[in-house]
């Protein structure tokens, strides 16, 4: 452990998200991602002889562009040059293993930040309050409704409550998934203050023995600034009720927003003290480099990534399993 307060993650990592998913099935999700990091670098490096300045200029180029970032591009390509300088890498085939294992040591790097496969403590009999933050349109709702789904089926009390009262039909689409996943939704009318309706949603999941209680909030309100005292607010509410609460607050991030996603996310870690962020709509983009990105810029663990509309859409973040998705 590094000195950062410690987190635990939503996840233990050695159960597959979705056991009977196909093998290769993030594979085929990432194919835009793919295209434009392992198609683009399989051309460059066609018909190579050496590992020279130019061949590394070419793969900048491509990693720039791939919204992996500017500083990871950098410090990739100064990698890879010291290893050139001292003959360790002159083999045109060798680069993209270096490469891949390079990226890996970095996402890795930033999910060893903090306690990313710490298993529920079952013992502690309290319920463990998670909310879900994130601009609007981003995919909270169906997100939280994958993670109850994923929770249930490991024999978890998953209670939802409804946080947003803001948008029209928020309340009724986060009903829909929690009878369509089989979880309680705790709600008010719409308009009512969410930090109400979260102090009792928390009293409610307390007498019912919960062990997880999801928070969907909103994405957008008048504006952004009110956006986060509302949710500093609920915050704040929340530890009144239930000491420690919420105990964790997921950044839903979607990736299809690239270098943005990183702009919203520093906003809202500064505000509300995000513990992991789950990364959406990872199959409709090739912007999937930003997965590196976030993990470099932000020391935040990702501890899901989302590849669709269904609740079997999604897994847990596997940096090696991510990068080997990107390039082979
Ligand atoms: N392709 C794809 N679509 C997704 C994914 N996750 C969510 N969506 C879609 O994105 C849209 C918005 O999802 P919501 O869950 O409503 O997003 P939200 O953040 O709750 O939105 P607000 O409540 O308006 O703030 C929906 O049409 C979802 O089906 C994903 O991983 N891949
Ligand atoms: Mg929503």
């Amino acid at each position: 452990m590094t000195g950062k307060k410690e987190v635990k993650i939503l996840l233990d990592k050695s159960e597959p998200a979705n056991g009977n998913a196909p093998v290769g099935k993030l594979w085929d999700k990432l194919s835009k991602t793919r295209r434009r990091l392992k198609d683009r670098l399989d051309i460059v490096l066609s018909g190579k002889k050496a590992v020279d300045s130019s061949l590394l200029e070419e793969l900048e180029e491509i990693l720039f562009t791939s919204d992996i970032g500017v500083e990871i591009t950098e410090q990739l390509i100064e990698r890879l040059q010291r290893r050139v300088d001292r003959k360790s890498l002159d083999n045109p085939e060798q680069l993209k293993t270096i490469l891949k294992e390079e990226m890996i040591s970095f996402l890795e790097a930033g999910q060893e930040l903090s306690a990313v496969n710490e298993i529920p403590d079952k013992a502690r009999n309290i319920v463990e309050v998670i909310m879900f933050v994130g601009v609007n349109g981003v995919g909270k709702t169906t997100t939280i409704a994958k993670v109850a789904h994923y929770f249930q089926a490991q024999g978890q009390k998953v209670m939802l409550v409804a946080a947003d009262t803001f948008r029209a039909a928020a309340i009724e689409q986060l009903q829909i998934w929690g009878d369509r996943v089989g979880a309680e939704v705790i709600s008010q009318k719409r308009g009512a203050d969410p930090a109400a309706v979260v102090f009792d949603a928390i009293s409610a999941a307390k007498a019912r023995k919960m062990d997880k209680l999801f928070i969907d909030t909103a994405g957008r309100l008048h504006t952004k600034l009110n956006l986060m005292e509302e949710l500093k607010k609920v915050q704040r509410v929340a530890n009144q009720q239930l000491s420690g609460a919420p105990h964790q607050v997921t950044l839903v991030l979607d990736a299809t927003t690239g270098q943005n996603a990183i702009a919203q996310a520093q906003v809202f870690a500064q505000s509300l003290g995000v513990t992991d962020i789950i990364l959406t709509k990872l199959d409709g983009t090739a912007k999937g480099g930003v997965v590196i990105a976030i993990s470099q810029r932000l020391h935040i663990p990702i501890s899901f990534i989302c590849t669709g509309e269904g609740l079997e859409d999604f897994e847990i973040f596997n940096p090696r399993e991510f990068v080997e998705a990107i390039f082979d």
